[in-house]
């Protein structure tokens, strides 16, 4: 098949892995906006290569022009979570979603390769507007957590260095590493409360200082700069006792403030 025929198949898969990316991102901003906890940490995406396009549908034995019926990655998303909890999440978010139709699953958590691998893998279909028309492609989601993320990587590595056969003594430790992630993921789900009330309360005090932080920074064109210094030395006062509540009230105090002097400069 020619380069340019091949730009013309792959473009609107192209198309889809970035608007996906920006839906996906769009969500985590939707939780952090409302300062929730997102189940989505991460998400990345890719067009597979004209190569491997081409090196799978020979080891599937897939005709050419099959190739956008039968390979069923072209384009890859991949979801980054912090817990195993989070995957079910995700996995009910997309079901939910008008914008994208489950083709199906392979829950590879539950049944784990044998070869360790673990991920939540989702066929969907999904449409893009071409300037030929509407075109439903299908899209490969994978979910997984940081740390299968972290196996898979590696592995995915050894797998192109050894050329699929990676020797039995590396293929052993990778099947003992895939436990230990096993273990690393559920010691982390059992202290997620924790770990997700921690992180909730820094996003929170991160919007809040950079707020307060704007609002001072516009005060020094509207007010007298000694007064403002004397503004910014309570701000430094109360943000190194890390009390948010007091950095909350500090904030609501700064806008009337603020409002104010908008309002004599009118
Ligand atoms: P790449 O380079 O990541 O695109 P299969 O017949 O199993 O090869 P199929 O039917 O597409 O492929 O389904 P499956 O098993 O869901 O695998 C699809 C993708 O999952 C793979 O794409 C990998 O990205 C990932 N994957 C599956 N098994 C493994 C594994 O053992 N190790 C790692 N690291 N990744 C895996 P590609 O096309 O194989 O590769």
């Amino acid at each position: 098949m020619e380069i340019k025929l091949w730009r013309e198949i792959l473009n609107p898969y192209t198309l889809a892995v970035n608007e996906i990316i920006v839906k996906f991102n769009h969500v985590i901003k939707e939780y952090k906006d409302r300062g929730e906890y997102s189940p989505i940490e991460q998400v990345t995406g890719r067009v597979k290569k004209i190569s491997s396009i081409l090196e799978k549908a020979k080891k599937k034995n897939v005709d050419l022009d099959d190739i956008e019926d039968k390979i069923e990655d072209i384009a890859g998303i991949r979801i980054i979570c912090q817990f195993v909890e989070d995957i079910d999440k995700v996995v009910e978010l997309i079901k939910g979603r008008s914008d994208m139709e489950i083709k199906s699953c392979k829950d590879y958590i539950k049944n784990k390769k044998p070869s360790g691998y673990r991920s939540f893998h989702i066929i969907v279909y999904y449409n893009v507007e071409t300037i030929s028309g509407t075109k439903r492609i299908k899209v490969e989601i994978q979910i997984r957590t940081m740390s299968m993320n972290f196996w898979a990587t590696i592995e995915h590595s050894l797998q192109y260095k050894y050329k699929g056969n990676i020797p039995p003594h590396i293929s052993e430790r990778l099947k003992s590493a895939s436990d230990a992630i096993i273990q690393l993921d559920a010691e982390m789900s059992a202290i997620r409360d924790d770990i997700m009330d921690a992180q909730i309360s820094n996003n929170i005090m991160g919007s809040l200082i950079a707020d307060i932080l704007t609002n001072i920074q516009q005060l020094y064109s509207l007010a007298n700069k000694r007064e403002v210094m004397k503004i910014q030395d309570e701000f430094y006062k109360i943000y190194e006792t890390g009390d948010i509540e007091k950095l909350e009230k500090f904030h609501k105090e700064l806008d009337i403030i603020a409002e104010s002097y908008r309002a004599q400069k009118l």
